[in-house]
């Protein structure tokens, strides 16, 4: 292939990716960035993630550059000798310390940025006053709402309050499935455990994604700024057949409407408990159980 033709199959092929690009723009949306603006979290992994793309993108432009500028530059016919040229000592020096001069930038924004997506914040001024516990992790006051992921084939289970890893039972906790309801401007802890395989708690715009292993409890974290919005997620680690089926959803509510709704879920519990006693009463008595 000429020059000409490879140059132009290239402007072809740039042409066709920007039109398809550009005719589908729901395509692109968080097409080349993490998802973030359900959680502080997730907004210092988007900007983190921005700024390493920044650099690869200037990195990539500069290597092709100069490849692109070389390979038609320095083009010859068929049969000619190649110039033989021996190493250009200050030239590969100075781009050995530019690559590690790059690592070092990356490492450093890295760990200036990662306290703030490990470590939990306050909750808001409007956010649900909560009572100290000690599981970590904790926001610097301490105060935080526990919630207890359960993954299972094929769904997610959430039991609210603190206790809810132990004494869950014990102090009559209210739980649901697959939909997990947290007031806003409050931190909300996460305990994360699995009853069967490795699950993967993900919803992209609430943070980084977290395994639920049998035997072990993970963490983590997230500080929804607003009531009213929902935020979906689903499980990030192939666990079965069902896979595919074990989806999240986060709604966000107001602290007053989360406590309203926290009632309502243990009553409704309470209410099924009490049918399914006189079921079972009525099956025993029959001979049916
Ligand atoms: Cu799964």
């Amino acid at each position: 292939m000429t020059g000409r033709a490879a140059a132009g199959l290239v402007s072809a092929l740039g042409l066709a990716l920007a039109v398809s690009l550009t005719a589908a723009p729901s395509a692109l949306a968080n097409c080349c960035t993490p998802k973030s603006g359900g959680s502080p979290n997730a907004d210092q992994i988007h900007s983190l993630y921005v700024i390493i793309l920044a650099i690869a993108i200037v990195v990539f432009v500069i290597v092709e550059g100069a490849l692109l500028y070389s390979v038609f530059k320095f083009r010859a016919k068929k049969g000619a000798v190649a110039a033989q040229i021996h190493g250009n000592t200050r030239l590969e020096i100075s781009w050995t310390i530019a690559a590690a001069l790059i690592l070092v930038v990356l490492t450093v924004v890295t760990f200036v940025k990662l306290p703030s997506i490990i470590n939990p914040p306050n909750s808001g001024p409007n956010g649900l006053v909560l009572s100290a516990s000690t599981t970590q992790p904790v926001p610097p006051n301490g105060r935080k709402l526990t919630i207890c992921v359960q993954g299972r084939q094929y769904i997610w289970r959430y039991t609210y309050g603190a206790g809810c890893l132990d004494k869950a039972f014990a102090l009559n906790l209210p739980y649901s499935y697959q939909e997990m309801e947290v007031p806003a401007d409050t931190t909300v802890v996460l305990n994360i455990q699995s009853i069967d395989v490795i699950h993967s708690w993900w919803v992209p715009s609430l943070g980084g994604k977290v395994d639920a292993v049998p035997g072990y409890t993970t963490y983590t974290w997230f500080k929804a700024p607003h009531a009213g919005a929902t935020y979906r997620g689903q499980c990030a680690q192939l666990c079965g057949r069902q896979h595919a089926a074990m989806t999240a959803l986060v709604k966000v509510v107001t602290p007053a409407q989360y406590l309203e709704w926290l009632q309502q879920q243990r009553q409704a519990i309470q209410s099924a408990n009490g049918n399914v006693a006189v079921l079972r009463q009525y099956l025993t008595a029959t001979g049916n159980l």
